[in-house]
């Protein structure tokens, strides 16, 4: 449906449970879309990024029922710390989607009906096992036992048995079309996850109790006003909801299939069989790609509220930088594998990346041009070492960081741009400008100017994970607004417009400082 010619990209995270507060696995999914997002901007795409909270369902009408309020109240609070936390790390969405909208339940309501009209839909009985915490239903093959024999779920989560009159979806009719599109590499990455969901499958697929009748918090089956929707199949309809769904909006047609769902690796099995079956069903499109990325642990264990290691974004933002912890968890964790932080990481990599390497050598450069030059920037003849710097940093911002970004793999195009960092330093130390100044003050001015050049092309290259400080230092040298795109990285005149511009660079200020670990951080 998607017209070529406006190169829309339409990417989306997981929308959230507002059960309780945003935790960290939930701020490293929201930055590493919105990398997604600022990097696709910068490449020229049309970019739609939405973002949000799940509101609906079980799970979230017991946590109210627990704590005596009703589950809209509960959900309009804690909802609000979800978009306040986006807003915080800078994530760039477009729509902040609530499931609680109106037009939301019209849109679930709407692809229930086209689903209903294809058949899919009867009503029967639902006897089965259930776990409200992912909310999910788990057929007895996949229970393992816990404790004093509780049943648990794959997630290691407790089952209820439920029994229900229910509304079911012809989940079976779909299983072979549902493996053609399983064995198709690019629709789930990576590829680790894709042999689980093979497998499941293969095994046979049951359908699918898609309605509840024994609580109300949802959104109401047409036409059966005593049952909701099964709290998944309003949820992954939120991607078509904030596209305008079921109108034939000019959003719809440009924007739809998505490009990508950006979600974690717990809830891949709902993004690659229901939610394309859903789709199948009601005659739509397909999404192009679903990504499940790795969780973060704390120091290496899950964090959860009985072992008190739940850490608040915010917080971790507020102690070390929005860009800080966004460069940090890009840069640590290779995407799609799990991950580990802590402070003393968070501390140690950005000290020695960000402001030992990066932020010294935009610093000193820059004081250097204030000092030595007077400001003022000039065209000159390089050498061949000059040269050789001019290409390694052309060859990690201009090339590998943009391919290693568009297969996801961010941390190896940030290593490929922190070895150009390094390439810069080696250049400052091996041409000391500070003793050109005495013996050839003329070289010293090629040495400066070559590495502002490189400055530029470092800050333009890391824009989507560092997006604040990088602009700063884009301010600092002067690079119009309009210029700092990818594109911009092959424009061969920048610089002599920049001279004739008569634009000039003062004292900078330091853009990465060395964070210390508070006290209070164990
Ligand atoms: O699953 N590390 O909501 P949710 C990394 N409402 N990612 C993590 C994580 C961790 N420690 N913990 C959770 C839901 N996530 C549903 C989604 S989409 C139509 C409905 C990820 O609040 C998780 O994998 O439990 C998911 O992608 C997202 O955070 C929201 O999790």
């Amino acid at each position: 449906m998607a017209d070529q010619n406006s190169n829309p990209f339409y990417i989306t995270t997981a929308i959230s449970y507002p059960n309780g507060r945003p935790h960290i696995g939930h701020a490293y999914e929201a930055i590493s879309a919105d990398v997604i997002a600022r990097f696709q901007r910068l490449m020229g795409r049309k970019v739609r990024f939405q973002t949000g909270t799940d509101e609906h369902g079980l799970k979230m009408a017991r946590k109210a029922e627990e704590q005596g309020r009703t589950a809209r109240d509960l959900a309009d609070e804690m909802s609000s710390y979800f978009r306040e936390m986006c807003d915080e790390l800078n994530i760039s969405y477009d729509r902040f989607i609530r499931t609680v909208e109106d037009d939301h339940h019209r849109a679930s309501q709407a692809i229930w009906s086209r689903m209903e009209a294809a058949d899919d839909l009867y009503l029967d009985r639902y006897e089965g096992w259930y776990s409200v915490r992912d909310e999910a239903y788990y057929d007895e093959s996949e229970l393992t036992e816990g404790e004093g024999g509780a049943k648990l779920s794959p997630q290691g989560t407790p089952v209820e048995w439920t029994v229900e009159e229910s509304w079911f979806f012809r989940l079976s009719k779909y299983q072979d079309r549902l493996l053609e599109l399983l064995r198709s590499p690019a629709f789930l990455e990576p590829a680790s996850r894709r042999n689980e969901m093979i497998a499941f499958v293969e095994q046979g697929l049951r359908d699918l109790s898609v309605s509840r009748t024994s609580f109300d918090w949802g959104v109401k089956v047409p036409g059966s006003d005593n049952h909701v929707m099964y709290v998944w199949v309003d949820a992954l309809t939120n991607y078509l909801t904030g596209l305008g769904f079921p109108d034939d909006t000019s959003d719809m047609r440009e924007f739809w299939p998505a490009d990508l769902h950006i979600i974690g690796k717990d809830i891949v099995r709902f993004h690659t069989i229901y939610w394309p079956a859903f789709l199948m069903s009601a005659d739509l499109p397909l999404p192009k790609k679903v990504f499940g990325h790795g969780f973060l642990l704390n120091r290496g264990q899950k964090e959860s509220k009985s072992l008190g290691n739940v850490t608040d974004p915010s917080q971790l933002a507020e102690q070390f930088g929005v860009d800080a912890l966004r460069y940090f968890l890009m840069r640590e964790v290779a995407f799609g594998q799990d991950g580990s932080y802590s402070p003393e990481a968070i501390v140690t990599r950005t000290n020695a990346e960000l402001a030992n390497s990066f932020g010294n050598l935009a610093q000193r450069t820059l004081s250097m041009i204030a000092k030595n030059l007077e400001g003022k920037l000039e065209l000159f003849e390089t050498d061949a070492v000059d040269d050789a710097l001019q290409m390694a940093v052309t060859d990690a911002c201009r090339h590998v960081l943009p391919s290693e970004f568009e297969k996801l793999a961010f941390s190896v195009g940030i290593e490929a741009w922190l070895r150009a960092v390094y390439a810069c330093n080696q250049y400052v130390d091996d041409q000391a400008p500070w003793a050109l100044k005495k013996t050839d003050p003329e070289r010293m001015r090629v040495v400066l100017q070559t590495l502002f050049m490189a400055l530029r092309d470092l800050a333009i290259a890391i824009q989507p994970v560092v997006p604040e400080k990088s602009a700063g230092l884009l301010d600092q040298l002067g690079i119009p607004d309009g210029e700092r795109d990818y594109a911009a990285l092959s424009d061969a005149d920048w610089y002599s417009r920049l001279v004739k511009s008569g634009s000039t660079v003062g004292k900078p200020t330091p853009i990465f400082p060395r964070l210390e670990l508070a006290e209070e951080v164990e």
